[in-house]
């Protein structure tokens, strides 16, 4: 990462292209998922963001770690990356790093991102990379068919849990609030519209923007969202921006605090310089100090150094 960065331009996120972006063009595969799954729907919402904000082709970077939601970029026609389960953070923050110009996101499951990939979950947080993340989540393993999750609720049945979970399930809302994410926000498969402008919201944000989005596995946790599906009784209740303020932290905690199926919408949003721009000024200022060096030159200095 560290050499790419030497050398990459601190070029600012490129313009929008003059060849229209569509759908079908960025559309790759047909989607292997069960039939009503809900990852279809945040599939067509993300096509449909993306068909808006015309970013050039070449500049979108999708990247996944390993679950049913993170089959992701197979069905992307951009770049993109099937990672490692719970790693695909690591190596997003890698390729925004050292390519300013792209725009890079990451899809994944409540497993990958809450489970294995927590830990890097925190640390992309808290150092404000510039990348977009959304989580995908069923409350379940989906791909390895029905194991317990870090969002599975209490008395869930599982193969894991075949008498029902006994383990308080995280409060995403919360976590991120805590790990220092400067864009935090829920949404739901099934609410497209809201889902659409969400996502738009956070693509737009200037620094780690991160989407909790419901999405229904059907084949091993059906119904699970019908509390906040209005169609199956329940009640889609959106964040009301004007009694909230998004800067506020602790009222953005509160709203994570109520019962579920709890709050929908943007719960925080600040500007915090990223890690991105950061680096980079300490990049420019160490390359002053060496006489305007080029980064593949002191890194060859050093090396003659250390020999
Ligand atoms: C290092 C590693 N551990 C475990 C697995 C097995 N595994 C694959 S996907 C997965 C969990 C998937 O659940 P989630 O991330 O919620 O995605 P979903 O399938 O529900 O979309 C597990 C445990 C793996 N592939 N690699
Ligand atoms: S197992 Fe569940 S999450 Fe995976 S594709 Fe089927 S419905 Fe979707
Ligand atoms: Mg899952």
């Amino acid at each position: 990462m560290s050499t790419a960065t030497l050398e990459a331009p601190a070029a600012a996120p490129a313009a929008p292209a003059s060849d229209k972006l569509t759908k079908k063009i960025l559309t790759a595969d047909h989607p292997t998922w069960c039939p009503g799954c809900g990852d279809f729907a945040v599939l067509a919402a993300f096509y449909k963001v993306l068909e808006k904000l015309q970013y050039p082709h070449e500049k979108i970077v999708c990247v996944a770690g390993i679950g049913c939601s993170s089959r992701f970029p197979y069905f992307m026609n951009t770049h993109g990356i099937h990672f490692i389960h719970g790693r695909a953070l690591p190596l997003a923050t890698g390729i925004s790093l050292s390519r300013p110009d792209v725009h890079v996101f990451v899809f994944g499951g409540d497993g990958d991102g809450f489970s294995i990939g927590g830990n890097h979950l925190n640390h992309a947080a808290r150092k404000n990379v510039k990348l977009t993340y959304v989580i995908m989540d069923n409350y379940v393993y989906g791909l390895t068919k029905k194991q317990t999750s870090p969002t599975s609720p209490q008395g869930f049945k599982s193969k894991t849990d075949p008498t029902g979970s006994i383990d308080r399930p995280i409060n995403p809302m919360k976590q991120l609030l805590a790990s220092g994410a400067t864009f935090i926000a829920r949404t739901h498969a099934a609410q497209v519209k809201h889902m659409v402008d969400t996502f738009e919201r956070a693509i737009l944000h200037d620094g780690f923007s991160v989407v909790e989005c419901l999405s229904e596995c059907v084949m091993f946790y059906e119904g699970s969202f019908d509390d906040s599906t209005p169609r199956k009784g329940g009640v889609y209740d959106i964040i009301d921006e004007t009694q909230h303020d998004v800067k506020d932290d602790v009222a953005a905690y509160k709203l994570a605090d109520l019962p579920s199926p709890g709050k929908f919408g943007v719960f925080y949003q600040v500007e915090r310089p990223t890690k991105n721009a950061l680096e980079q000024k300490w990049i420019d200022a160490t390359q002053s100090k060496l006489g305007g060096l080029s980064g593949k030159d002191i890194l060859r200095k050093r090396i003659e150094v250390m020999r």
